[in-house]
């Protein structure tokens, strides 16, 4: 058995953990990641592309914004189009001058891995077995597997940044956490292409046929994404079936100028609203889609995940700070507080936008969610008042401060 020591044990190289190792890396704070897979796995994942300012600001303080100011995108507004109407949300007059960051998940994900790299700090790629032993004692430690041989890393404590299937929630005894949890009757499925985007601004589409967004990644790369039934399977949507029933979706003017491609990436993610409270037991942290998930309709999955560590990294640096690791137990209180948030505004965003293919939703006949649901969004898009709560919540609520 190889020993390891550190401060922090992270779990999970995503974006979430990669994230909280620069920026405790920063403080002088001492850290190791163990991760299930390869790097260029967790690069494959094509996932979120809307960066909220607060995630933007964290990525400055962690030193790893040179490629995202160059190459990403500042939106100043959004369209919802709905049976054809489209309304602009002009989120930088109604939130004062916020806005928001289109860049990739991956490409963020890439360029924290690179300065991981370069700040020769420790990843253990690839491993396996990983368990979390004495989370609430003042010693925890991790076990896992790598290269053939088995290491345990003793630290002060274990945050979980592993992911809806990861380890660390399912270590909180199940007598000891609340799940809440709504899974959505569709799923999305995401194309990918080297063609210019149909609009310079995201289009969130509902439509009779389902919902529809256009996004993108650059001036060269789109990203679209079609509502499709649960029980479909991404081998039947050909390219050409996904653009022809993309033009059946998008507002008829940009579905005229939409320029069609081979599609590069073609997957279908299934949509969930969910939560496990609390955040922590003992001296484990959950963080990011280990402790939530959203359905991307409200693009908030990647941005709680940021608020996460966020919170988790002050109340860390303070409690290393003060020489007083009990600050930490506020974490979940705090983390929820903003995910809640989230998790609001991304469900009420996804009953608004979809077609309900259920005969029942919400506890009423669907044509009558239906019209309770387009009344709601025409009541939002045809005031001011309306349109300022949408914006307000795309641009991610501020963060807590830490005193
Ligand atoms: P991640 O899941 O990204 O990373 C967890 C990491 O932990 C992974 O690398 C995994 O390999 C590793 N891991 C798991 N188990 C482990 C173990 N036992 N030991 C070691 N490592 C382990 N969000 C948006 O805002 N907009 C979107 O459009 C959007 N689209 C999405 C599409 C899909 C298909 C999915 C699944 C999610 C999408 N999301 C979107 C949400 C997504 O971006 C997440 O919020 C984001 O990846 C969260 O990052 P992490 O918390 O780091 O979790
Ligand atoms: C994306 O570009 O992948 C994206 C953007 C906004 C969303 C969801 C996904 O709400």
């Amino acid at each position: 058995m190889n020993t390891l020591n550190t401060q922090v044990a992270i779990i999970g190289a995503g974006p979430s953990g990669l994230l909280l190792g620069q920026l405790l890396a920063k403080q002088g704070i001492d850290n190791i990641i163990v991760e299930r897979v390869s790097g260029e796995y967790v690069l494959g994942r094509i996932r979120a592309g809307i960066l909220e300012q607060g995630f933007v600001d964290l990525v400055r303080e962690a030193g790893v914004n040179e490629r995202m100011d160059k190459e990403g995108h500042v939106h100043e507004g959004f369209d919802i189009s709905y049976y054809g109407q489209v309304f602009n949300i002009n989120i930088k007059e109604l939130t004062e001058g916020k806005t928001v960051m289109c860049y990739g998940q991956t490409e963020i994900t890439r360029d924290l891995m690179e300065a991981r790299e370069a700040a020769a700090l420790t990843t253990y790629y690839e491993s396996s077995d990983t368990a979390i032993h004495d989370a609430k004692s003042d010693a925890p430690y991790v076990t896992f597997e790598h290269g053939g041989e088995s290491y345990r890393l003793n630290c002060d404590v274990v945050v979980g940044c592993d992911g809806f299937h990861g380890v660390s929630r399912q270590t909180i005894p199940a007598e000891q956490r609340t799940e809440h949890e709504r899974v959505y009757p569709f799923g999305w499925l995401g194309l990918l292409s080297d063609t210019p985007p149909v609009s310079d601004e995201l289009i969130y589409c509902k439509t009779k046929r389902g919902f529809a967004l256009a996004s993108m990644r650059s001036e060269t790369r789109s990203r679209y994404y079609l509502q499709v039934p649960l029980d479909h399977k991404v081998e039947e949507w050909t390219d050409e079936r996904f653009w022809e029933e993309l033009k059946k979706r998008l507002p008829e003017e940009m579905a005229a100028r939409l320029v069609t491609g081979p599609s590069i990436e073609k997957s279908i993610a299934p949509l969930r609203s969910f939560v496990c409270e609390p955040m922590q037991w003992g001296n484990l942290f959950l963080v990011g889609d280990a402790a939530h998930i959203v359905p991307p309709t409200g693009a908030k999955g990647l941005n709680l995940a940021a608020s996460d560590v966020a919170t988790l990294y002050k109340l860390l640096c303070k409690a290393y700070g003060e020489g007083d690791m009990s600050v930490l137990q506020r974490y979940s209180e705090i983390a929820l507080r903003r995910v809640w948030h989230g998790e609001r505004f991304s469900w009420w965003m996804s009953n608004m936008l979809h077609d309900f293919d259920e005969q029942e939703v919400g506890g009423m006949q669907k044509a009558t969610f239906d019209q309770f649901m387009t009344s709601e969004l025409d009541f939002f898009l045809n005031h001011q008042a309306g349109k300022q709560v949408i914006a307000t919540q795309y641009v991610g609520m501020p963060y807590e401060n830490i005193d």
